[in-house]
């Protein structure tokens, strides 16, 4: 069958990249494509809430689009087994005039040797000379009926399903044969040869929540994007061919899927409009965030209805609780949790965003934030890395800065309210609030 299309979010994925994907990949279904949900990270712990509260199943776990030999179709060849007779390898070379050899493989289906056309032609040569020293009868027939565990090379080189091309390719420069057998925890598959490695399939993707490369799982490039959902900034990737795009400044990504999901008249599942609901909540921190349209409280209300939830506040409150984060989680896995990337002229930054129900917790914490967080940023290499910790019940954050140029964030945010610190009353969203002034201060730099 031909491999399913990967409906992914971005990296570090959030409850909108999770649900998005797996709603999207359903409608993809309903619609008739080979398409599947998958993820560009582990699930962090308020998605991991929603999935196990409408018993959806994970997404798969993509780690990255390098194309690999699962890309490839590989030549089904004749095998032999040790046993086998040189005179049955003989006849297979000559019934197929492209074979250049043959994997030799045991009852349990492992390669155990290959034999080649030069093997044979080798033992050929020895054989008869062998005779004529003796002055044997230099019978055909004796030299045939040898066994192939006698004339194949033992030592072989072959690869694994997973094996990726490029460094599938470098082996076999340096190896230098024809053929090569795969397999897959240890059982032959399939041969590959010199000629063929060069067009892999590129697998096929639906990006959805992102569309910058900085965002996207490793290896985008090597990868066939079909279509784009989103809902943010665009960010400059480019495809080769021409592609659906839907990009919607609303407050979540699974608004837009529910919407084309109703749109193209298919009926979701309660499942699946429980967690599109939950991402919208998620994604606008139950409607206080500005990025909030009418749009999205209109569709979340449509999919509360569906998914039979009693009480939306309620359950948009446990959601939520599950993603604040502070108390949960180390200060390490803290900083690094929803971290958006980007890059700016020469300038590599961050944009981390954690949710806090209580601001004199955070308070409490910026010590052993600032810490973390420029820890974090050394050891990754970003020149500035900040992370939002937002207070949703008071609608505010602490904006916590790491790196150069610290001039540039004045410019954005006003007066510090104390060193690599600023209180930012009103602002919840990273999309809307902190990355137009950052690009933009940055610009006027
Ligand atoms: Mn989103």
């Amino acid at each position: 069958m031909e491999k399913p299309i990967y409906v992914l979010g971005h990296r570090n994925p959030d409850t909108d990249s999770i649900c998005a994907a797996i709603g999207y990949a359903f409608l993809k279904k309903q619609l008739g494509a080979n398409a599947i949900p998958a993820r560009a990270g582990k699930i962090n712990p308020e998605t991991r809430f929603v999935l196990d509260y409408f018993q959806v199943p994970d997404p798969l776990l993509v780690h990255d689009l390098f194309p690999s030999l699962d890309d490839v179709t590989l030549l089904q060849t004749p095998t032999v087994t040790p046993e086998d007779t040189v005179r049955s390898v003989g006849k297979l070379l000559v019934e197929n005039r492209k074979l250049k050899s043959v994997p030799v493989v045991n009852n349990q289906n492992q390669v155990v040797g290959i034999i080649t056309s030069s093997d044979l032609a080798r033992h050929w040569y020895n054989e008869v000379l062998l005779r004529e020293q003796e002055r044997a009868d230099v019978s055909c027939g004796v030299i045939l009926n040898e066994i192939v565990a006698h004339v194949m090379t033992k030592d072989v080189v072959g690869f694994k399903l997973g094996d990726l091309l490029s460094d599938v390719k470098a082996k076999m420069l340096s190896a230098q044969f024809v053929s090569y057998p795969v397999t897959d925890r240890g059982r032959y598959l399939g041969m590959i040869d010199r000629g063929m490695m060069l067009e892999p399939s590129r697998q096929a993707v639906i990006l959805v929540d992102h569309n910058e490369r900085s965002q996207a799982v490793e290896g985008i490039d090597e990868a066939k994007i079909l279509e784009i959902i989103d809902h943010h900034r665009l960010g400059g990737l480019t495809t080769g061919s021409p592609i659906f795009i839907r990009q919607e400044p609303v407050g979540s990504t699974s608004t837009i899927v529910a919407n084309l999901a109703w749109h193209r008249g298919v009926t979701l599942t309660p499942a699946v409009a429980g967690i599109l609901f939950s991402a919208i909540v998620s994604d606008t921190l139950y409607f206080k965030s500005p990025t909030t349209t009418l749009f999205d409280r209109d569709t979340a209300e449509r999919l509360a209805k569906l998914a039979g939830i009693t009480d939306p506040e309620q359950l948009a409150m446990e959601i939520l609780r599950h993603g604040s984060l502070l108390t949960t989680l180390s200060l390490s896995d803290l900083v690094r949790i929803d971290i958006k990337e980007f890059e700016f002229q020469d300038l590599k930054l961050s944009v981390g965003q954690v949710n806090s129900m209580d601001r004199q917790q955070v308070l409490q914490m910026l010590p052993q934030l600032k810490g973390a967080l420029e820890k974090f940023r050394s050891q990754e290499g970003y020149n500035l890395s900040l992370l939002m910790v937002t207070d949703i019940l008071a609608g505010s954050t602490d904006l916590v800065a790491a790196g150069e140029p610290q001039a540039v964030l004045r410019s954005a945010f006003g007066e510090p309210a104390d060193p690599e610190h600023f209180y930012l009353p009103g602002v919840l969203s990273r999309k809307k609030q902190i990355i137009p002034p950052l690009m933009e201060a940055l610009k006027n730099r």
